[in-house]
């Protein structure tokens, strides 16, 4: 009999701790003067005192919520709880000075450093990959409609069980996630499985959170990209798919109309979706 070692919050809060650590390793610390921290700082407590003035917050409640972000944070899920509650406002922001393919949020579960793939390619899988198979193509070019060769696509999803590699003890390191490079007409062709919705872990206090004040815990399916080309912008987003749970109750509100496919049976009977990306110089 194998023992399957089921995903908890603990560990994959601890995983996605790490990542955090590991990019700011990688990317360094941004700085910021301490005249924007004490805009931003003084602007977020103020918001706080306003809640508590306004819906007349106790002792007994203020001393729930500090036994629950200390939770949060022995748990590791504050990566999970910003990406899920806080993120796509960020990514709102930003996307008022962007041009070219709309982004979305990159969630907590991004790893670098995956195999690298050629243009036409299948993701890593196992022999017996559960779920339905999905054809993922299209071209990538630069605003003026260049095709941009050898730009490179980071793709990273869930499993059909609904979890990600590298965030859950039972499935590969490496499991469904490449960086695909372009071809010379920046084109790209990738066979995959359709993403499954994904739950945000029950068991953790951002499960807890979301339990007890009854919200569900729910992301519709969702493909995570990131794409960069030499001298452009990296275009970090997701792709959904029509008639999927969720589309417009998305617990992490990361679903905008343009990033939701239509995939069809293609010639060889496969699901087949087409997405072409556009960047802008950096
Ligand atoms: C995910 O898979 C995700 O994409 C986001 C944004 C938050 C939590 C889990
Ligand atoms: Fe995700």
């Amino acid at each position: 009999m194998t023992t399957i070692e089921s995903p908890t919050a603990a560990a994959s809060g601890a995983s996605a701790s790490r990542a955090v650590r590991d990019a700011t390793a990688r990317h360094g610390q941004a700085a910021t003067s301490q005249e924007r921290l004490d805009t931003v700082a003084r602007a977020v407590l103020g918001a706080v005192h306003d809640v508590i003035r306004e819906h007349q917050v106790t002792y007994p409640e203020f001393q729930a919520a500090k036994r629950w972000l200390m939770a949060l944070g022995e748990s590791g899920e504050w990566p999970l709880f910003l990406d899920v509650f806080v993120e796509h406002v960020v990514e709102q922001v930003a996307a008022e000075s962007q041009q070219g393919t709309v982004g979305s949020i990159e969630g907590p579960y991004f790893l670098p450093g995956q195999a690298r793939l050629p243009a036409v390619c299948t993701l890593p899988m196992r022999d017996d990959e559960p779920g339905t198979p999905l054809v993922f193509a299209g071209q990538v070019r630069a605003l003026d409609g260049t095709p941009l060769a050898d730009a490179e696509i980071d793709i990273w999803q869930n499993a059909a069980d609904g979890f990600y590699s590298g965030f859950a003890p039972h499935l590969p390191d490496g499991l469904l996630r490449g960086v695909v490079t372009t071809d010379g007409d920046g084109r790209f062709e990738v066979t995959t499985i359709l993403p499954a919705p994904y739950q945000i872990p029950t068991d953790g206090p951002t499960g807890t959170l979301i339990e007890n004040a009854d919200w569900h815990p729910w992301r519709p399916a969702h493909l995570h990209l990131m794409v960069r080309a030499e001298g452009h912008r990296t275009v970090t987003t997701q792709l959904y798919f029509t008639g999927g749970e969720y589309l417009d109750d998305d617990v992490a509100n990361a679903v905008k109309d343009d990033l939701v496919l239509d995939p069809a049976p293609g010639s060889d009977g496969r699901l087949r979706v087409e997405y072409d990306f556009v960047l802008e110089r950096a």
